[in-house]
């Protein structure tokens, strides 16, 4: 049976609710329901008064220690969310948060300076332009990662690198499906290279895996070599990753399970997009999506097509909001759609600082975002507003310090499923202009997305067209091991 994968889902953990104390620190986690809202998690009476007490403290230590230091002229600042804090109420739409948390940042925040200057900044290099040798120590400072005890301390995390899973399934409603989706994933990207970098001594910028150039043949791409991150996972074993140099490992959210892969290649191809959901990601597709004329159009292409379906056809714990960054493919992944961002951004430098489209999930029509909008990362570092993000030399107060390399060559493409643009989540059909070539774009690729520019602009529709309708005739959803209420 094929299968296609085109939505990015979230699983629900076994219980209802994961909540109590470790290490001296309580903490409760709440499920997501199928409806993609977060319920607000529940302390008992006690351990909430006891929180209270401690953000008291903490406030008030704050400004004992500020105010002999600050001006006259200064702007007084919020501080109505504590930074410390498991966000409960950030899941309600309600609750989207509009005031800054300020310093001090946790005491269990990963890293509290990070100054960056006009010569620091790191070169994020394809995993290609990697070294054997460079490669091999990025995996080991992962294994690092996922070695060293856990400084959240959140119920059921293992080690730092749960502390990265635990933050993300925090993040659901306010980071997914939203305008918010690239920045909030951008500052996460970068706390886990400097978390690589201070915790674990990696001495280069995470990599990124340009699945754009591997489209058509991603199942057999680099990044899945058993020398790295090894392949699908075993089907006679629950599709449990047993190759690679996470071989045999475990994940801890939502609860503890084998690292899943379950590749979308193969007899589970898809007869729509092909192996691997490739028309999704293809470099036509990319093309595209590079010339949407606003950011909210950009975000949703990107999000809606390369994100999901590489989450998608890779399978087992990457499709699930909340077990995805279990895989540590997902930082690659991450990584390069980071990219494809900056490289929007730089293509068109009188829009790399605008930012628009709907804060709610629920609301994907509004156009209600703002820069100002702020983004909580649940304790490991302090929260940022959009715009501390739009740039990545300096931007979030010197967390962000890099560039990205040169692209690599994007092949030349006869396959007719990847000269094809999916379209189908632009609210509205977009007047394109005319394809513009860029360096190592094939005059196929060109011809292809100026076809697609041609017969969007003459074709008065809603962005549905007949492609789009087959798609979502035969779209279905992920059946993972762990998913829960069926389809
Ligand atoms: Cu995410």
């Amino acid at each position: 049976m094929r299968r296609m994968y085109s939505i990015y889902k979230e699983r629900l953990p076994s219980a209802d609710l994961h909540s109590g104390c470790q290490s001296g620190r309580c903490v409760a986690f709440p499920k997501l329901q199928p409806t993609d809202v977060y319920l607000p998690a529940m302390l008992n009476l006690q351990l909430y008064v006891r929180r209270l007490i401690r953000l008291a403290s903490i406030f008030t230590l704050t400004i004992l220690l500020t105010l002999p230091l600050a001006h006259a002229q200064d702007p007084p600042v919020p501080t109505s969310v504590a930074p410390d804090t498991v966000p409960t109420g950030v899941a309600t739409p309600s609750a989207v948060p509009t005031t800054l948390a300020n310093p001090p940042p946790p005491p269990n925040t990963l890293m509290t300076t990070l100054p960056c200057t006009a010569t620091s900044p790191r070169m994020r290099v394809e995993f290609r332009q990697l070294t054997d040798q460079q490669r091999r120590d990025y995996l080991a400072a992962v294994t690092c990662l996922r070695t060293l005890p856990s400084r959240l301390g959140a119920q059921g995390s293992r080690s730092v690198y749960d502390d990265f899973v635990y933050v993300h399934m925090q993040s659901v409603p306010m980071a997914h499906n939203v305008a918010a989706f690239l920045p909030w994933h951008r500052p996460l990207v970068s706390l886990y290279e400097a978390a690589l970098q201070t915790l674990c001594n990696y001495t280069h910028a995470i990599p990124y895996w340009d699945w754009s150039v591997d489209a058509g043949r991603v199942s057999t791409a680099l990044v899945w070599s058993v020398e790295y991150f090894g392949g699908s996972g075993d089907p006679d074993n629950g599709y449990c990753v047993t190759t690679g140099h996470f071989a045999n490992e475990n994940a801890a959210y939502p609860d503890m399970h084998c690292l899943q892969r379950r590749f979308a290649a193969g007899e589970e191809a898809s007869q729509v997009d092909g192996d691997m959901e490739a028309s999704q990601y293809s470099p036509v597709e990319l093309q595209w999506i590079l010339q949407q004329p606003t950011y909210d159009t950009f975000r949703r292409e990107l999000e809606n097509h390369p994100h999901n379906n590489i989450h998608g056809a890779i399978g087992g714990d990457m499709p699930g909001l909340i077990t995805s960054v279990n895989d540590p493919i997902f930082w690659l992944h991450h990584a390069n759609l980071d990219r494809w961002w900056y490289l929007w951004q730089q293509r068109n430098p009188e829009l790399a600082n605008t930012f628009s489209g709907n804060r709610q999930r629920d609301a994907q029509d509004a156009n209600d975002a703002t820069p100002d909008d702020v983004m909580i990362y649940s304790g490991i570092w302090p929260d940022l507003r959009v715009r501390d993000v739009f740039n990545t030399v300096g931007g979030a107060n010197g967390l962000l310090c890099y560039n990205y390399s040169a692209s690599l060559p994007t092949p030349n493409i006869t396959n007719p499923l990847l000269l094809r643009v999916s379209q189908d989540s632009l609210p509205d059909a977009q007047p394109q202009a005319a394809a513009v070539r860029l360096p190592h774009v094939p005059d196929s690729v060109v011809a292809a997305v100026a076809a697609t520019a041609a017969a969007a602009a003459a074709t008065p529709t809603n962005g549905v067209n007949a492609t789009t309708t087959a798609r979502r005739g035969l779209r279905r959803r992920w059946r993972g091991r762990m998913t829960v209420g069926g389809e």
